[in-house]
């Protein structure tokens, strides 16, 4: 299915090859205010290839950090440094020195470009490290005016980009999961364009038409993957923000007419607020959503509202994308839908056998992207028999689709009853006073565990014993009773990780 040359390099792959396909004149990437064709983008790449190779001594299977928000300059570098054989992390500007260097000494970086307005904890994370000795900062901004930028600026246009495998390994995907201890996942240069001839071509059908927009750092490789993969495989654009709240992403899809939006389901809540206000959102094709369970009453209220499904689907580091996903003509609300041409899925018991439709188990995957932890003993835990264990509950119904039920760690079992916390964080977020809500089990000395609901209330609502029993009554009309949360606790924000997925486990006692 995915049958590649034994010489690969990726970012040859979406940049000169693109120029020789006859892509050239066409807009790659937008953002800082600027667009940039395919040639621009070869170019302005095989200069900083140069410059990493003859001024800062780059060698082939260097580790090469990269530093900075969503824009073109980020996305330069990436391929850059891919172009001379190194292996990259990309990091996300929120991460900290202490963070950094965690990253670093795992990833034993030698090398790190960084947005010149983002050293500070950088340069502190190198201070300390055994590994990384070259940092140089590069200008996010569309001015070109920094190190990088000036040592590129004098080399020629044309470069060589080293002869990789298709099995070498191009980049390293940090998780933290949802649990904290940080993993890196290896992915080789054939994985990032399996992901877009899989996934991108299959499912979403990308043309050259297509202007991609979305939240996802590009340091997440579901980010990196749609808002820079994606287009440039297919002679689409992108336009990169490094502000990519959703009233500026309503913005700019409507500045920009984009077609096809990567985010998260809360974004997605915003933008339907949005459209009743005005916003017209009618140049979207396609809507991903991803990183959290999207709730059945958003899938339907996005269907009533622009005549389109909102594309649900399951991805992972460790797999580099999503690898179970609704389509465009079967999209169903609360289900994630069949695996991605290539991947096969099934669900399993504790000891990996699969178990019959329609019945809780593990979720199992099997696939070209597979997870390869870099030096990591959670390999086997992970990976068993070939397959990949993602640690999300899943059932599967009689048509063989897949519906999420829970991360494994987030099932709750009370008075006997299994609950999925994500089945009473639909029910409540269909409620007006809720923003944003967690559900996690507590331990309870009468019934094993009980319902705990974290809620952030919409704006106005009052945080007092009438709202707790309003939402507790809801949520016993929407779904069976047993479910409803016995404690309701409100906040005002819910622990995230980077890349905005719910942490359930720090609200844990
Ligand atoms: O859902 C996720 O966490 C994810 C991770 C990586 C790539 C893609 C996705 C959707």
């Amino acid at each position: 299915r995915f049958d590649y040359p034994d010489w690969l390099n990726v970012g040859a792959e979406l940049t000169d090859r693109m120029v020789e396909r006859g892509f050239g004149d066409r807009n790659a990437l937008v953002g800082n205010g600027r667009a940039r064709t395919y040639k621009e983008l070869a170019d302005w790449t095989n200069r900083l290839a140069h410059a990493l190779v003859d001024d800062y001594g780059v060698k082939p299977g260097n580790r090469i950090l990269i530093r900075s928000a969503n824009n073109p300059a980020m996305v330069a570098c990436w391929l850059a440094a891919t172009k001379v054989g190194a292996v990259v992390v990309n990091t996300m500007p929120m991460l900290r020195a202490g963070e950094l260097g965690k990253v670093i000494d795992k990833a034993q970086i030698t090398h790190a470009l960084c947005d010149t307005r983002l050293m500070g904890d950088l340069v502190a994370a190198a201070n300390v490290s055994d590994y990384l000795d070259t940092v140089v900062g590069f200008d996010g901004t569309a001015n070109h005016d920094a190190e990088l930028d000036r040592a590129a600026l004098t080399k020629p246009v044309q470069f060589d980009a080293v002869r990789t495998g298709r099995d070498d390994v191009a980049l390293l995907g940090f998780t933290s999961g949802s649990t904290g201890e940080p993993k890196a996942t290896m992915h080789f240069h054939r994985d990032l364009l399996i992901i877009a001839d899989g996934y991108a071509k299959e499912v979403l059908g990308v043309t050259p038409d297509d202007v991609f927009v979305g939240s996802p750092p590009l340091a997440f490789t579901f980010g990196l993957g749609g808002l820079a993969v994606f287009p440039l495989r297919f002679g689409a654009s992108a336009v990169l923000l490094e502000n990519a709240s959703p009233p500026n992403m309503i913005e700019i899809i409507q500045k920009h007419r984009a077609t096809i939006c990567f985010t998260a389901p809360t974004a997605y809540r915003v933008m339907l607020r949005a459209m009743e206000q005005g916003a017209d959102l009618s140049s979207l094709r396609v809507a991903v959503s991803a990183g959290e369970t999207l709730p059945a009453p958003v899938w339907e209220e996005w269907r009533d509202k622009t005549g389109k499904p909102l594309l649900d689907g399951i991805g992972s580091t460790e797999m580099l994308h999503i690898f179970i996903t609704n389509r465009l003509d079967d999209s169903h609300p609360g289900c994630t839908g069949r695996p991605v041409g290539g991947y096969r899925a099934r669900i399993v018991d504790e000891d990996g056998q699969e178990l019959p439709r329609g019945e809780l188990g593990r979720l199992a995957v099997i696939g070209p992207t597979g997870c390869r932890y870099l030096d990591d003993a959670r390999q086997g835990d992970y990976v068993q028999n070939g397959w990949n264990l993602t640690g999300d509950t899943f059932w599967q119904d009689e048509d063989g689709r897949f519906h999420f039920a829970a991360r494994s760690d987030d099932i709750i079992l009370s008075s006997g009853y299994n609950i999925a916390g994500p089945d009473v964080e639909a029910a409540l977020l269909a409620h007006d006073d809720v923003l944003e809500c967690a559900v996690i089990g507590v331990p309870d000395s009468q019934r094993g565990q009980i319902v705990q609901a974290h809620v952030v209330l919409a704006q106005g609502v009052a945080a007092d014993q009438a709202t707790v029993e309003r939402l507790q009554r809801h949520v016993k009309d929407t779904i069976a009773p047993f479910k409803y949360p016995r404690s309701v606790i409100f906040c005002d924000t819910l622990p995230k990780t980077q890349t905005g997925k719910i942490q359930r486990f720090r609200l844990k006692p």
